[in-house]
């Protein structure tokens, strides 16, 4: 009998268990479905994301395309071969993983059945051994296992957190027993003294640790950490080791533990260090620990957009050269920037430090979003910083990687908002929200209220069952320089800042109210030096938020020849249309007004000029000979 360590309840009448989350960090998110969002910023979006971004997912991959279709095949419920890519399975699994997680906080029944019709197709896929790949049992049945490029974990990982999505929103196995059988039948074929294997595109390794979590079978963590072992060791083979680019590509040049600098590509290496970091918590290994602050400070100093974007070049998904950040030929994928996310949040549950919120927050409100347009049905996969009015968000793509990622990111946005241990809470974004968490043994009800990212005040209102002691922890963001905090009407004194937070340590009472003021006028950034294309420029931030000017609002100018220095005075104003519950920036050049828009918004309207890095006179320089 199969042993599941999540209590099954109820939430608003469908059977469900709890989200899974990592235990063995110091800290604890507290999941998204304790987490219950009413935000002008994110309520919109989630709402988009469950009418339109799911509905296009399974139009795309059900009715256009054929990736439901090979299942069926695989099952012996239709004739043929597999059609598409070989890795196409992965975005089905994605879009299921989206439509679990927003079954959890808006029951759907018909999304029920169609998961459950879906599973039925997957479950019949699956070979006697637990294998499961339409790909390869269509078109290739005897070559399983052949080519380690061949994405068959990375199908079985995503597999695998979509089966735990659908335990986790509906409490039923049927998934789930899919997804352990794969995973038992992965550890019967790979492991010490058994078939060496480097997954080409990495996931399998943070999925089996969910596994892990869920089950709480630790051979699936054992695994995970065999699989991280497995590289620098010259066992990779197949397609891309033999190509020119070689093992880097996929992160298999150096052991783990001697990571130092980023190679590669970039979803690969940020889906690795998000399961390198979920292992080393769990088995204490300080050596990955160091690596990825290692490679962190190369990807942010050295390889990173504004945007919080990353990988550089198109060609190979990935990085190049420190500093080599092209504007209008940044890939920026939009699962790149999911992954940053993902693996951001990971550094933080090590070691509470709010630097790597900051990058997350930047990764999110930037490089994320700008990967799905307002409606939530149009996708970048691409996400440039400067556009000569050619690129387009689409609906759909041959490789459809970003749009089924978004599908499943969005909707589990709640889970980055706090993370919790016995004594402490960690406020880490500030969203509109309502959360219910036991600390100790004490029902704790915390309310956020909030106009962020357009405006810095947040209010937060504390309601524990009977006063608890805790320290709260609220993030002071890196681009805040000044900023004002009171408890019940008073003013907080700030000593100092610890790691990028500010603690409150009391008793906390019901009725304990926060008021936190972070002061939000726009900056310029300025670029490294070292990066040739933004000399002489600057970028436009207002909180988390990168700005952009569109050919759309600033006609009466080319908007490569704007010109901005230091005493541009920038005013804040409601947008209109499509932009009418965002601010918008305004100043002048030569007497033009310009217009700058946040970066994410882009595209939504008439395709144009678009830009990020803006040409920029130091104006004390007009006074010099
Ligand atoms: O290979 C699977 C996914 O497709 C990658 O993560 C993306 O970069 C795209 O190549
Ligand atoms: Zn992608």
């Amino acid at each position: 009998m199969k042993k599941y360590i999540f209590l099954i309840f109820q939430i608003f009448g469908i059977t469900s268990a709890s989200v899974v989350v990592a235990q063995s960090y110091q800290v604890q998110p507290i999941p998204f479905n304790q987490v219950s969002i009413e935000d002008g910023f994110w309520s919109p979006r989630l709402k988009s994301h469950s009418l339109n971004t799911l509905q296009t997912c399974i139009h795309q991959t059900r009715d256009s395309t054929e990736r439901i279709n090979n299942f069926k095949k695989a099952a012996g419920l239709l004739e043929g071969q597999h059609q598409g890519i070989y890795f196409d399975d992965s975005d089905v699994y994605k879009a299921m993983e989206g439509i679990a997680y927003s079954l959890i906080n808006n029951p759907n029944p018909e999304y029920e059945k169609l998961l459950d019709d879906w599973i039925s197709y997957i479950a019949k896929s699956q070979q006697a051994d637990g294998y499961l790949n339409t790909f390869y049992t269509l078109n290739h049945p005897d070559e399983r296992w052949t080519d380690m490029e061949k994405h068959e974990m990375y199908c079985g990982g995503h597999m695998i957190e979509a089966a735990i999505a659908h335990y986790q929103a509906t409490g039923k196995k049927s998934f789930l027993d899919v997804a352990v059988k794969f995973a038992d039948y992965l550890d019967d074929t790979f492991g010490p003294g058994k078939q060496h294997w480097v997954p080409g595109h990495e996931e399998i390794e943070l999925a089996l640790v969910k596994l892990y979590h869920t089950t709480e079978n630790k051979k699936y963590l054992d695994l995970a950490r065999w699989l991280l072992e497995e590289r620098g060791h010259g066992h990779g083979k197949g397609g891309i080791w033999e190509s020119e680019w070689g093992p880097a590509y996929c992160q298999d040049d150096v052991p783990v533990s001697e990571i130092a600098d980023i190679k590669g590509h970039a979803v690969r290496a940020m889906y690795l260090f998000t399961g390198m970091a979920d292992v080393a918590s769990e088995m204490n290994i300080p050596e990955y620990v160091d690596a990825l602050k290692r490679v962190w400070e190369d990807v942010t100093q050295r390889n990173m957009y504004v945007t919080g974007g990353i990988g550089s070049s198109r060609s190979n998904e990935g990085f190049t050269e420190d500093y080599d950040l092209p504007n209008k030929t940044a890939y920026c994928e939009t699962c790149a920037s999911i992954g940053m996310v993902f693996w951001n949040n990971r550094m933080n549950l090590l070691s509470k430090d709010a630097k790597y919120v900051d990058i997350l927050e930047r990764s999110l409100y930037n490089g994320v979003l700008s990967g799905v347009n307002l409606e939530g049905n149009l996708f970048f996969y691409v996400n440039p910083l400067e556009s000569d009015g050619d690129h387009h968000r689409q609906r759909w793509f041959g490789c459809a990687c970003c749009p089924s990622n978004i599908s499943r990111f969005v909707p589990s946005i709640g889970s980055y908002i706090y993370l919790k241990n016995d004594n402490e809470v960690f406020v880490n974004l500030y969203i509109g929200n309502e959360a219910n968490f036991k600390l100790a043994n004490t029902n704790v009800h915390l309310t956020q209220k909030t106009n962020y990212p357009w405006d810095g005040e947040i209010a937060i209102s504390i309601d524990p069952e009977t006063s608890v002691p805790f320290n709260l922890k609220l993030r002071i963001p890196g681009w805040c320089k000044s900023f004002g905090a009171s408890l019940n009407g008073k003013t907080i004194e700030v000593s100092s800042i610890e790691d990028g937070y500010l603690s409150i340590e009391r008793k906390w009472a019901p009725g304990d109210k926060i008021a936190l003021s972070l002061e939000m006028p726009v900056e310029l950034i300025k670029a490294d030096d070292r990066v040739a294309e933004n000399k002489n420029k600057r970028a436009v931030q207002r909180g988390p938020l990168v700005y952009c000017v569109e050919q759309i609002d600033n006609a009466t100018t080319n908007i490569d020849e704007i010109t901005i220095s230091r005493n541009n005075i920038f005013t804040i104003t409601q947008g209109e249309g499509k932009l009418n519950n965002m601010k918008v920036l305004t100043t002048t050049d030569k007497a033009n007004k310009l217009t700058f828009i946040p970066y994410f918004a882009w595209d939504n309207r008439e395709p144009g000029k678009m830009e990020v890095w803006i040409n920029y006179k130091n104006q004390s320089s007009l006074y010099t000979n």
